[in-house]
């Protein structure tokens, strides 16, 4: 049988590419120059598009495509594809959850103990020779036991509560409703409430149109100069204007950023911020847990291709 043309938004490493590639007639968009004609000249053969994350699949890509029958993102968060398109159309949508939430949670603990510890400028002190000629590096604050807030306990604000109980601190948590699941963990609905009582946010909501800026000036404020906010999310649940106006003036006093609005250009205003630590999106990328995203996205098209029930579908 013809194996199905789909559209391959964005790059996978080779260990995907290959088993995609010997299963589907791959268009590949992020190869092509010309974006508009490209779409005018496959898109009519297309039933699949295979994006990642923080690519999606926009409005214009989904119409390109009159035969589309599925969308399958190679990440948790799927806010980037249109999805009232799809639902117009009757377009399955898949995802790739449970794969990636303990790294992502790692990173997000692992990114709070390098900036609290000043693990990054310390390096630095050794490397430049800061050590031998200045002396002992600048005290740093703690971070077992002092106050958490989650904000989103889903399944990566759980795995992330999880470890940060593993350093006694004192955990609270916001969410639509209190979970069954938590820990004993305080429920704070209120976001800014929840920041007033932590000393470090970890922003792990999905992201959506009604998630958008919740974290913004008030949230900011209420965490205040001593607090850190994390963000392993999106960008787009932090005003970011209102977070580096923050950090710039003071009032507030460092943020562990793995998301930025329009990456990979982020904002140039956050390179010059002493008080940030920067992280190029990666909190899923280690070589495991990217190869059973690969793996989830494919097993989804050949699922949807072959007639089978969708393994992780979101629509
Ligand atoms: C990936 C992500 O970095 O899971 C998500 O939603 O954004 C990430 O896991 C991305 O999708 C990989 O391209």
């Amino acid at each position: 049988m013809d194996k199905p043309h789909i559209l391959q938004v964005g790059p996978y490493p080779d260990w995907d590419q290959m088993p995609l590639d010997a299963a589907f007639h791959a268009h590949r968009y992020f190869e092509s120059g010309d974006k508009a004609a490209f779409l005018a000249e496959h898109g009519p053969k297309v039933r699949g598009i295979a994006t990642r994350g923080e690519l999606g699949a926009n409005a214009a890509m989904i119409a390109a495509c009159p035969h589309l029958e599925i969308i399958s993102v190679y990440g948790v968060g799927f806010d980037a594809v249109d999805l009232d398109a799809c639902r117009a159309r009757g377009i399955r949508v898949t995802n790739t959850p449970d794969v990636l939430t303990n790294d992502v949670a790692d990173l997000g603990v692992a990114m709070m103990l390098v900036q609290s510890r000043g693990i990054i400028g310390a390096e630095t002190w050794v490397r430049d020779g800061s050590w031998a000629t200045r002396g002992l590096y600048p005290l740093q604050r703690r971070v077992w036991g002092r106050r958490a807030g989650v904000l989103g306990l889903g399944r990566i604000g759980y795995e992330v509560a999880k470890r940060l109980a593993g350093f006694d601190m004192d955990i609270a948590y916001s969410d639509v409703a209190p979970k069954d699941y938590a820990q004993g963990w305080e429920y704070i609905a209120d976001p800014v409430a929840l920041a007033a009582r932590s000393d470090f946010l970890f922003v792990t909501l999905a992201a959506s149109a009604a998630t958008r800026h919740i974290v913004g000036a008030g949230v900011i404020g209420a965490l205040g100069p001593e607090g850190m906010l994390i963000n392993i999310s999106r960008a787009s649940n932090i005003d970011e204007e209102a977070l580096l106006a923050a950090l710039e003036t003071g009032r507030l006093g460092s943020a562990a950023l793995d998301v930025f609005e329009g990456e990979p250009k982020l904002n140039p205003r956050f390179l010059s911020l002493p008080n940030v630590l920067l992280q190029p999106h990666h909190a899923s990328g280690t070589v495991e847990t990217r190869k059973a995203m690969g793996q989830l996205v494919r097993d989804n098209l050949t699922a949807h291709f072959a007639g089978r029930p969708l393994p992780t579908p979101v629509l």
